[in-house]
């Protein structure tokens, strides 16, 4: 079947492919850096902590910034559209020699951050690394001593500037997302204590003066990690009451709530509350367990929530997720392209029509039009999307990668 074809067959529907092209074509979604090197970053020696994991040791993993920096660019060239990358703190570039804790970092440690995103036509968001450090342990800004509380706040300020930086250099607003740690293993003696200590300190960090406009800070929740099953200070009521009284934006991650809970599900609901709600799309396999995102049905439903509350522009997409038994370059690639894949799909699908259906109470109609447009031929329109686009086919990709893999990876 040809893109003409495909396109045919949508009309009848009423839609209309090459405008949902178009649409794709601006939707930008934040790729994340530290799928690149297993989350683990320049600054620090130690192990990964903060009760996230990732597992496999697939060769080639990049172990410094030009490694890391040419990485993304090869997943970048066969992504299609134009996009942001996501750092952590815990990649700064620091000259030979130099050093600076994470309280004392300053924009300048990301200067080559800004001239890579310049050269390869990208925006940056940000992310306060609170965990991985030796004052990260079990707990940061709720934490019962007053001077590591005020070392992780300090780290959130010094992050918020770095966050401006992006945004003046980079002419577009900067998404910084804070996620702490912070939990118990066991049974808490005290719940309340380490929330209002969570409170007073965001209250500490966003005392401090910036732009709104240039950076959107989000608050991510999540309601268990490794080694903090128990009790987790920052859940997912605490951060929604907390953005909804101080006007920031909640952030939520689909691998951070109970199984039987969906993010597709949550997302009207916080649209009707927030002026941008923000996510990161992951894939949790029985936990919290940052798979690659697939085109799977979760995927696909909260890219037609988006998409039919018409707010591609409202909701801030981001990936989240570390996986080490596959190439690093591919599960990047594979992420990407399943996450705009979904959107596509979703606005292939006659959404007013089926509205209308649902308000007509006409669920037999519901049904049958819902499984129908499930093997209508979305990959014909893709494949379009990624012709115009200037990036390789589904079936195209893969040889580059393993091209790429001998090449550079495995000489590593
Ligand atoms: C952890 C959160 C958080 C991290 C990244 C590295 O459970 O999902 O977003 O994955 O910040
Ligand atoms: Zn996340």
């Amino acid at each position: 079947m040809s893109y003409i074809d495909a396109k045919t067959k949508y009309a009848k529907l009423g839609v209309d492919t090459d405008k949902a092209i178009e649409t794709l074509k601006n939707l930008s979604i934040s790729m994340h850096c530290w799928q690149g090197d297993d989350v683990v970053g320049f600054d620090t020696e130690g192990d990964l902590t903060g009760g996230i994991q990732t597992t496999g040791n697939y060769p080639g993993r990049a172990t410094n910034p030009e490694e890391l920096m040419q990485d993304i660019e090869k997943a970048l060239s066969l992504i299609p559209g134009a996009h942001k990358i996501n750092l952590h703190a815990c990649y700064p570039i620091f000259e030979e020699g130099e050093w600076a804790d994470r309280d004392a970092l300053e924009p300048k440690h990301f200067k080559k951050w800004v001239d890579f995103a310049k050269k390869n036509g990208v925006g940056l968001d940000f992310n306060p690394t609170c965990f991985s450090h030796p004052k990260a342990d079990g707990m940061t800004l709720s934490h019962p001593e007053k001077e590591i509380r005020d070392f992780w706040i300090r780290h959130c300020i010094a992050c918020i500037k770095i966050s401006e930086y992006f945004a003046d250099e980079l002419g577009r607003p900067t998404v910084m997302n804070i996620w702490v740690p912070d939990g118990l293993k066991d049974i808490p003696a005290d719940r309340l204590a380490p929330r209002a200590r969570l409170k007073d300190s965001l209250d500490k960090i966003f005392a401090t003066d910036y732009d709104r406009n240039k950076v959107i800070v989000t608050l991510e929740s999540k309601v268990f990690g490794i080694g903090v099953e128990s009790y987790t200070v920052g859940s997912s009521e605490f951060y929604i009451s907390y953005s909804a009284k101080n006007n920031i934006t909640p952030l939520m991650d689909n691998g951070h709530y109970h199984p039987t809970e969906f993010v597709s599900d949550k997302i009207s609901s916080m649209l009707l509350f927030n002026d941008k709600v923000a996510l990161h799309v992951s894939r949790p396999v029985r936990w919290d367990s940052d798979h690659v995102v697939l085109f799977d049905d979760e995927t696909r439903e909260i890219m037609k929530e988006i998409v039919r509350n018409n707010a591609l522009d409202r909701v801030l997409i981001a990936l989240d997720y570390f996986d080490a038994s596959i190439n690093r370059v591919a599960a990047w690639v594979i992420g990407m392209r399943n996450a705009q894949k979904a959107v596509l799909y979703a606005l292939l699908s006659p959404n007013a029509d089926l509205a209308k259906m649902q308000d007509d109470r006409d669920f037999t109609s519901l049904m049958a039009l819902q499984e129908q447009v499930k093997t209508y031929p979305l990959g014909e329109v893709w494949d379009e999307f990624c012709k115009q686009t200037g990036v390789p086919a589904d079936d195209e990709w893969l040889s580059i990668v393993r091209d790429y893999e001998k090449e550079v990876l495995l000489k590593r």
